[in-house]
């Protein structure tokens, strides 16, 4: 069945979603939220897929979550819809996820730009945690990830002020990888997402894992886990047909095995 607020295609090994909800600036509904999540996890699940690309319209990637879902809810509301769950779901996705981002990423929006493994901006990029205008605060990571990536400083004045940030700041803040002409961003984030599709499967995902786990684990715990991947990745036919095809100078061919 097609989503209502996605645009869903495939190029080659690479799974494209396309937040598409244009008259709510790709606000993030409910509805929307749960066709997210089918649709990264199918992709996710999908032996043709190697990696996604999650990206909004050409002037909003988008402008954070549904404002007008959680205006008059309580407490009890929120806990029982356990929102958390969903983005956590986003979380665990295992195949490498890059996001073009062109417009605003705001709030909820900067939020799931911050979940993809790598962030591609246009330079009409506009990152921002505004949730402090509407009398609330970053809901689903941004004190926490937005911290890690810029620093104290600035992501201070992001929640505590909704400064926004060009991409040019955020590139040399270390939010996003590169920025690129608005014309060109889905293209260059497809380029990538391309040439990480051509990779060893099963060592692009252990490595995202490894990645990660940087966030939350001391250096000595972190340096551990990436010895047991990095062996682990000794029993698979794509670490044999790697080396084998460099020692051999020909282009090696990976299976996920
Ligand atoms: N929600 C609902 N509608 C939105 C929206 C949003 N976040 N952002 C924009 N829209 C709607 C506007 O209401 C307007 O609708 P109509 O009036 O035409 O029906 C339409 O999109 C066009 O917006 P504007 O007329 O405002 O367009 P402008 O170009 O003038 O301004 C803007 C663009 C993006 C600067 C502005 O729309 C804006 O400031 N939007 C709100 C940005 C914001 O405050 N974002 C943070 C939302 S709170 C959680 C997970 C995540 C979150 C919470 C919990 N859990 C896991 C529990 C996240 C929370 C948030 O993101």
């Amino acid at each position: 069945m097609q989503p209502n607020h996605l645009i869903l295609r495939r190029e080659g090994a690479v799974g494209v979603v396309q937040l598409h909800r244009p008259d709510a600036m790709n606000a993030l509904s409910l509805e929307l939220m749960i066709e997210l999540v089918d649709a990264l996890e199918a992709y996710d699940r999908d032996g043709d897929i190697r990696c996604i690309v999650v990206t909004g319209g050409p002037k909003v990637f988008a402008a954070g979550a549904d404002i007008r879902d959680m205006a008059e809810a309580t407490v009890a509301e929120m806990v029982r819809r356990n929102q958390f769950a969903r983005w956590e779901r986003i979380r665990n996705i295992s195949k490498p996820v890059v996001a073009a981002v062109c417009g605003y990423a705001l709030g909820g929006g900067c939020e799931l730009a911050m979940l993809a493994d790598i962030i591609v901006a246009s330079e009409t990029a506009q990152f921002g945690q505004p949730e402090i205008n509407i009398g609330v605060m970053p809901g689903a990571g941004g004190t926490q990830r937005l911290t890690r990536a810029v620093g104290k400083s600035l992501a201070m004045e992001m929640v505590l002020n909704g400064r926004f940030i060009g991409a040019r700041e955020a590139l040399s803040a270390g939010l996003v990888s590169r920025v690129v002409a608005a014309e060109t961003c889905l293209t260059e984030a497809m380029r990538i997402a391309e040439e990480i599709s051509r990779r060893a499967p099963v060592a692009l995902r252990l490595a995202k894992q490894a990645v990660l786990a940087a966030y939350d684990t001391t250096l000595s715990a972190g340096l551990l886990h990436e010895r047991a991947l990095f062996y682990s990745l000794f029993a698979t036919e794509d670490q044999k047909e790697g080396m084998a095809a460099f020692i051999g100078k020909r282009k090696a061919k990976y299976e996920g095995k």
